[in-house]
């Protein structure tokens, strides 16, 4: 089965599940009633008792896990819908539009790809790739082909590896995350966003304002920790940002927090001073925390297309970022710049932003990408 089939079987599954869920309520409330007789009658011991509850939890956040999962899918299908139109509707002219796989046919394909900025590079393999698979498989049927397209775009991503897009969290003491990135990617409130997430789940969270250099940044950050029930560690504007980070670790420590949430200035204008203040920043954070920082991520904008590839692949040189958040997916048609990031820079993409609302902040996950983008066409 290809991975278009795959993927389709996946989410239509889920969606059948919505129905056939309430007959295992009802089988279950019968089982629990069952139960609950036999209970009157006989008299457990406390540890039966304790093991019941433990089971009855887990069913609880199973069914919990499932309905945050048809959530996720709903957001991606949202936060995508801008690429999708543009994309799937190009893809659809264009197996309306040629009865036969030609030359002409690949042209256009290649140019839609480049216009939904998957990269040129990345393009040129990917048209390599499917040129080769279209006479190895003797490909004819146009409609055929556009699942075979979803199937390749899909093996660009995963290629031979496996994809790390969790986040690695200590397994002693606070887990320290570094944002970095450029001016008004989404730095600050993708901290904010994971910050509630983090809440939600049950962490002690702490954010650091290690942007000292614009006015009102500390302040900004500050809010978000009100809102998101945060620890904040910050000072005067213009002071040393590691020197904030350096209190804001200690403070972490002696608090027990579970993450703690750097925030950072990202001018680019000088490269070498960003790289000496990235490395002063990494040296105290090892200081306080050996392993630290368990992650650096860096935030792109995806709406500025192919110059959001450039800071990542500038960022990669002076520092090691370990993930990417790639922010405003719902802001652009062009969606494919998930695509040209792992091909052409090689750092996982950890989580995207579709939209400024928490849960729009979602762990990246390709198959559900995938989907967003090509539902219509499933
Ligand atoms: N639509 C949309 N807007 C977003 C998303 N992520 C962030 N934004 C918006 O982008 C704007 C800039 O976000 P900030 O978090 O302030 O960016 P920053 O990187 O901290 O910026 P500086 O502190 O100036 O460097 C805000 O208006 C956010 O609401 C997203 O996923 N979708
Ligand atoms: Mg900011």
């Amino acid at each position: 089965m290809g991975l278009f089939s795959k993927i389709k079987n996946m989410f239509k599954h889920n969606e059948e599940n919505e129905e056939s869920s309430l007959n295992v309520e009802e089988e279950q409330r019968i089982e629990e009633s069952k139960e609950e007789h036999i209970e009157e009658v006989k008299e457990e011991t406390k540890k039966e008792v304790k093991e019941r509850n433990k089971e009855e939890n887990k069913e609880e956040v199973k069914e919990e896990n499932k309905s945050i999962e048809k959530e996720s899918v709903k957001v991606y299908e949202k936060g995508l819908s801008k690429s999708r139109e543009n994309f799937v509707s190009k893809l659809i002219n264009l197996t309306n539009g040629h009865k036969k796989i030609d030359d002409e046919y690949f042209d256009e394909l290649e140019e839609i790809l480049i216009m939904a900025d998957i990269g040129v590079d990345t393009v040129m393999n990917f048209m390599d790739r499917l040129r080769k698979r279209v006479s190895k498989e003797n490909i004819e049927d146009v409609e055929y082909l556009k699942e075979v397209i979803v199937d390749e775009l899909f093996i660009i991503y995963v290629s031979d590896e496996i994809i790390v897009n969790k986040i690695n969290y200590a397994k002693e003491g606070p887990t320290v995350i570094l944002f970095v990135g450029v001016n008004g990617v989404g730095k600050t409130t993708t901290i904010a966003k994971l910050a509630s997430k983090l809440h939600d789940e049950g962490k002690k969270v702490m954010m650091v304002a290690g942007d000292t250099f614009r006015a009102g940044a500390t302040k900004q950050l500050e809010e978000w920790a009100e809102k998101t029930n945060s620890l904040f560690v910050g000072k005067e504007e213009g002071v040393d940002p590691s020197s904030v980070i350096y209190d804001g670790l200690v403070k972490a420590k002696e608090e027990n927090v579970d993450v703690v949430l750097i925030d950072t200035a990202g001018r680019l204008q000088n490269k070498t001073n960003l790289m000496r203040e990235l490395e002063k920043i990494n040296k105290v954070i090892g200081k306080i925390i050996p392993d630290g920082p368990n992650e650096t991520l860096l935030v792109i904008d995806a709406t500025t297309g192919q110059n959001g590839i450039s800071q990542a692949k500038a960022f990669k040189e002076i520092t090691n970022v370990t993930g990417i958040v790639l922010t405003k997916l719902d802001g652009t048609a062009k969606g494919g710049i998930v695509l040209a990031i792992k091909e052409s820079v090689g750092i996982p993409v950890k989580y995207i932003g579709l939209g400024e609302r928490k849960e729009d902040l979602q762990v990246f996950d390709i198959e559900k990408y995938i989907y967003g983008l090509f539902k219509d066409m499933m």
